[in-house]
């Protein structure tokens, strides 16, 4: 275990912000987590909500000091409120910030002009107020800026982790990789990224940013500890990454809504090695005025690959067969094409990836199946367009 660091947690009711807090903390970490429950009012606004739905952050720490002695410091905090993170940063003086404070979804930011809008506006203006706030209070800090696999789209040549150099430029010279989103709020992440970029090259930001691809998983250690300690976990159409969504419909009998031919790819990893990622890259900051990329993901699957992965994990554990449904592709994406990305940096700094194998699935298909009767199906298939988003006639 490393040495004891002070870490603020910026959207630290979410799916991964939760667990990410408890981990850290459980690891000796000083830890507060900040968030503004969006998220919770967005589930409200779409119709969705997660399979089981975690008390507030100061009944939660609450309850994890119960279970391990361990302090947890719970700030109900809008984290684009300038003035407040500044207020937080003087007061908590955290070595590292992680920042998952955003509206997270992609087919959120497709619904329509104001949804976009929102979009751009809520995750931009939180991490310019991140920025400014660490400049101006605390400018050793490190921020950990969640970026996304998505930010570079499906190029059709090998990925590198964030950077390309060019022939003819002097030694050390690099741009930042094209990137091309498939999303509003994919391109959102690249706007952020550009943005850390501009204030690591002209304020010394010191800066870390994982492009990390969708992430499966419901339990960690520190979720198991208590059933009010779980985490957010989305099912729905617009909030649930597509591993989670095939597991919750194998376990409600609902055909695996496979999106259009399937052959999408991308890079995925487990819920607990992104938390141990977030743990490495936290141990190992960069340094002031270093703009590192990390490619955060540990295997490439298609979705085709996923969903059959999940039919032989339910015949395993129950003996019948889940079905596969091939649905009209909701988004504009390529079905069919080359992917292959560098991920060496987070491996190089520790990381022991976790196989997506059929004890995993089937630790999966029994967390939730414990809570199956809570599914409502009328979230599973895809309500959000790339053309018509929710069906409103201005953009159709
Ligand atoms: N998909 C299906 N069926 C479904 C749901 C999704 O075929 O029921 C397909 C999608 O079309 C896509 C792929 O699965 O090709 C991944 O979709 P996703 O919804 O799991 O993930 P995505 O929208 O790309 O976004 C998620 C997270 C986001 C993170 C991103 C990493 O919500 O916060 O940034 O994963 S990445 O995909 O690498 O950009």
């Amino acid at each position: 275990m490393g040495e004891s660091m002070r870490v603020l947690v910026l959207g630290g009711d979410g799916y991964l912000g939760w667990p990410t807090a408890m981990y850290l903390s459980a690891r000796g970490h000083d830890v507060t987590v900040v968030d503004n429950y969006l998220k919770r009012e967005l589930e409200v606004q779409v119709g969705a909500k997660p399979l089981v739905v975690p008390p507030r952050l100061l009944e939660r720490v609450g309850i994890w000091q119960e279970m391990t002695g361990l302090f947890i410091r719970a700030v109900e905090n809008d984290a684009k409120n300038f003035w407040g993170l500044a207020g937080l940063m003087e007061a908590a003086e955290p070595d590292a910030v992680v920042h998952f404070a955003e509206q997270p979804s992609g087919p959120y930011s497709m619904m329509g002009r104001e949804e976009a809008q929102f979009t751009l506006t809520n995750n931009l203006n939180t991490t310019m107020a991140l920025i400014w706030a660490v400049l101006l209070r605390r400018p050793d800090c490190h921020i950990i800026k969640l970026g996304t696999m998505g930010e570079y789209g499906t190029p059709g040549v090998l990925i590198p982790e964030g950077w390309m150099r060019l022939p003819g430029l002097p030694i050390g010279k690099k741009f930042l990789f094209p990137r091309e989103a498939g999303s509003l709020y994919h391109t959102c992440k690249i706007l952020e990224t550009d943005l850390l970029h501009f204030y690591c090259r002209h304020q010394d930001l010191r800066v870390t940013d994982l492009m990390q691809g969708p992430v499966y998983g419901i339990s960690t250690n520190e979720t198991e500890l208590h059933s009010d300690l779980r985490t957010s976990f989305h099912y729905d159409d617009v909030f649930g990454t597509v591993l989670n969504r095939f597991i919750t419909q194998a376990v409600v009998g609902v055909p695996l809504t496979v999106y259009g031919g399937g052959g999408q790819t991308r890079g995925y990893l487990n819920l607990r090695d992104s938390l141990r990622c977030i743990e490495l890259a936290m141990e190992s900051p960069p340094d002031q005025g270093e703009m590192r990329i990390m490619n955060q993901f540990t295997e490439i699957f298609s979705v085709n690959q996923l969903a059959e992965l999940v039919v032989q994990a339910w015949s395993d554990r129950t003996g019948q067969r889940a079905e596969i449904q091939h649905i009209k592709n909701p988004r504009r994406e390529d079905e069919e094409h080359f992917y292959e990305a560098e991920h060496t940096a987070l491996e190089a700094l520790g990381l022991e990836p976790t196989s997506l194998d059929g004890d995993v699935l089937d630790g999966m298909l029994a967390e939730v199946t414990k809570a199956g009767d809570q599914v409502n199906t009328s979230w599973i298939l895809p309500r959000v367009t790339w053309r018509d988003g929710w069906g409103r006639p201005e953009l159709s």
